[in-house]
């Protein structure tokens, strides 16, 4: 078994986004998705907090992950383009994300 790390980070769904969000990742691009398995991610969660509409992402990756040459890929950033109009995003559309520190493990 490859070795893996865990990663966590909070980002923002804009209001009454709550069902589009859902459907559109539903319908994630298969190019995307393609992407982000080529770049190390091995699973990838995101779960809704519906009281804040914090989207809280958590990815295993790949020990020797790629993840952070995602921002400069053409689709990459044509899917954030896609989900600028719904989430807080930087200038460049990119969500913002906040890094979230692991305090347990089981
Ligand atoms: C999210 C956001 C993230 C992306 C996922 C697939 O809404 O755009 O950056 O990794 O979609």
């Amino acid at each position: 078994m490859e070795n893996s790390k865990v990663k966590a980070f909070r980002m923002q769904l804009k209001p009454g986004f709550e069902t589009e969000y859902k459907k559109r990742h539903d319908e994630i691009w298969p190019e995307l998705s393609e992407l982000l398995i080529n770049a190390g991610v091995l699973e990838y969660y995101i779960f809704l907090d519906e009281r804040t509409l914090a989207l809280f992402a958590f990815q295993k990756l790949r020990e020797n992950d790629t993840t952070s040459g995602l921002a400069a890929l053409p689709i990459m950033k044509k899917w954030w383009d896609h989900m600028a109009d719904i989430m807080d995003v930087n200038e460049d559309n990119s969500p913002q994300a906040f890094s979230l520190p692991e305090v347990f493990r089981l």
